[in-house]
């Protein structure tokens, strides 16, 4: 009957695809105007969901077809080039009103700023916990305080916590900031040294509380992930990343979710397919 692949995440027919029944709503955000090496995390999104039609729906740790729960791809959304401010607020807008819909956002970028405007659409209660090489705490970057190297610090000043996991690089000036405001942040060496204590310290943060998840996939290794804009050597395997986030999607409430900093280059599929991959993974853990 159709030989063709559907252009939705996952590549679901669209019998199977309804906004109403959704759980899941994909948001893909082609933005990276303040990106400050490599440039290109616009075409993200279009090349994760390219390579998602080629993820296997079944989940062999799970033993169940988590798309069955609900996945709707909205088309991407029109960014306003050279416009950080408007640009979130279209995103802060388009979450608030899947949030109204009781969804939850998967937002797909695009630079890290897109996070600033999502949390914005949701209650100061939240934390926000973010997989991340870097700590995103600058003041301003290259004259830009909507830079997404200061993404982080713009989402405390709102009112929210925030846990950072991951990082292996960061100014004087983060550093000093995140010791002076008590930042929670789990570096990679504790990640690599002491796994097991570090998962138990953050799940201890986060139980039982509304969640949202940022991945910046610079968080990995960029042996694993190479398509980024500053791989930054020595990051998480796949395997830390993915049984961290299980442990936390089972004991907290997760509210949105985004995956940002996709930067493709061009003949190497790895990072588009490995970010579906692990977006599947939380839709299967999430419940
Ligand atoms: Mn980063």
């Amino acid at each position: 009957m159709y030989p063709f692949i559907p252009w939705n995440f996952l590549g679901l027919d669209s019998s199977i695809t309804s906004y109403k029944k959704a759980k899941f709503v994909i948001v893909p955000i082609p933005y990276d105007s303040t990106q400050s090496y490599r440039t290109g995390s616009r075409n993200g999104p279009h090349q994760i969901i390219d390579a998602s039609r080629y993820v296997e729906r079944f989940d062999m740790e799970l033993q169940n077809e988590p798309y069955k729960k609900g996945i709707f791809t909205f088309d991407e959304m029109e960014t306003v080039k050279g416009n950080p401010a408007k640009t979130l607020e279209r995103v802060r807008l388009s979450v608030k009103n899947l949030l109204n819909d009781s969804k939850i956002p998967i937002l797909i970028g695009g630079e890290h700023t897109i996070t600033f405007g999502a949390v914005q659409a949701f209650p100061r209660d939240i934390i926000v916990v973010v997989f991340d090489a870097h700590a995103d705490l600058r003041e301003s970057y290259e004259g830009d305080h909507l830079s997404h190297a200061c993404v982080m610090r713009r989402i405390i000043e709102s009112g929210r916590d925030i846990i950072v996991i991951g990082v292996r690089s960061m100014s004087q000036e983060e550093y000093n900031f995140a010791k002076e405001n008590a930042i929670s942040i789990f570096f990679r060496e504790a990640m690599k040294n002491k796994f097991r204590r570090s998962l138990t310290d953050i799940l201890s943060k986060i139980k039982g509380k509304n969640v949202y998840l940022s991945l910046d996939v610079d968080v990995f290794d960029p042996s694993e992930v190479p398509a980024v804009s500053t791989p930054e050597p020595d990051g998480l395997s796949f395997g830390e990343v993915k049984e961290t986030i299980r442990e936390i999607c089972y004991s907290a409430n997760i509210v949105g979710v985004d995956l940002v900093e996709v930067t493709p280059i061009p003949g190497n599929n790895i990072t588009e397919f490995l970010s579906a991959r692990i977006l599947y993974k939380i839709i299967g853990y999430v419940r």
